[in-house]
């Protein structure tokens, strides 16, 4: 069996066997054999933005399940985690060179406690490919650490990333923060992460949560329209 595997080239497959394939690879942490289906789908004329969804972030979901199941643990995932971001560093390029006009700027981060970034990265990727300026904080980051890049970077909006039940009320923190300094209307704050929705956005005073990335741009060009439209009429 092993050595069959050892034989197989990825070249020889369909599409659809290919993604599977990438499913598999991803599970189980293949970071070469990714990068390569990655270049391999592209070279057949697929988008980047589906290599992305189709292969990679479904191959992540199907990961999630297996780690909530108990079936996977933390080594594995990583391992998953690096696949899936060297797959991500091919793609980010091609996402990002549309040509887009520039829209405006977000600072984004996940918040301390926190070291999920695969979700805030893949909403990075895609707010620069619709022609936003991005400032990525990384991970873990404490309310200072938005402060300090608010201030340097004077972005139009904040965006905020958790993935854990016990790290999301930071966000709160951040807001409250930011209210208690005179700030919290000079920014559009935008949110997301696996566990949030709506009503948690707007329980600690979020201006939009954002399901995914394409949310997450749709919702930053929307709030960025409504900004120059008040800006205008004012
Ligand atoms: Co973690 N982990 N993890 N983990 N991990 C989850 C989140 C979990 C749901 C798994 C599970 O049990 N099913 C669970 C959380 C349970 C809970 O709190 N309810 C969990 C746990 C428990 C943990 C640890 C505590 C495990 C342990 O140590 N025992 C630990 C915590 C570490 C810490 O942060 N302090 C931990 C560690 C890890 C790894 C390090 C192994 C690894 C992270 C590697 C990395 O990110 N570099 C990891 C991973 C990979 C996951 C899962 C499997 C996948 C997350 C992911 O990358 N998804 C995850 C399971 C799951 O989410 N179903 C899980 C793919 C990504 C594209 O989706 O991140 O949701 P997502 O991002 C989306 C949207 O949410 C949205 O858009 C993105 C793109 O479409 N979005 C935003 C995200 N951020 C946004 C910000 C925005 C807008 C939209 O701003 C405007």
């Amino acid at each position: 069996m092993a050595e069959e595997e050892d034989d197989l080239d990825l070249n020889e497959l369909d599409d659809d066997e290919l993604v599977q394939q990438m499913h598999d690879d991803l599970y189980d942490g293949l970071k070469e054999e990714i990068e390569e289906a990655v270049h391999i789908l592209l070279g057949r004329g697929w988008a980047p933005y589906k290599v992305l969804t189709v292969a990679l972030v479904e191959g992540m979901r199907i990961v999630g399940i297996d780690f909530r199941d108990g079936i996977l643990f933390v080594p594995e995932v990583l391992l998953a985690a690096n696949a899936m971001k060297a797959g991500m560093s091919i793609l980010r390029p091609l996402l990002i060179a549309t040509g887009a006009p520039r829209m405006g700027k977000m600072v984004i981060g996940t918040v301390k406690g926190d070291i999920h970034d695969i979700g805030k990265n893949l909403v990075g990727m895609m707010m620069e490919g619709a022609g936003f300026e991005v400032i990525n904080l990384g991970i873990n980051n404490p309310v200072e650490n938005y402060l300090e890049a608010l201030e340097e970077h004077d972005p139009d909006i904040l965006g905020m990333s958790a993935l854990l039940t016990t790290t999301m009320p930071y966000m709160k923190v951040v807001i409250d923060t930011l209210k208690e300094q005179g700030l919290r209307d000079k920014y559009i704050v935008m949110v997301g992460g696996a566990p949030l929705n709506e009503e948690f956005a707007d329980a600690i005073g979020a201006d939009a949560y954002c399901r995914d990335a394409a949310v997450a741009v749709e919702t930053a060009k929307e709030l960025m329209n409504r900004k120059h439209n008040q800006l205008a009429s004012a």
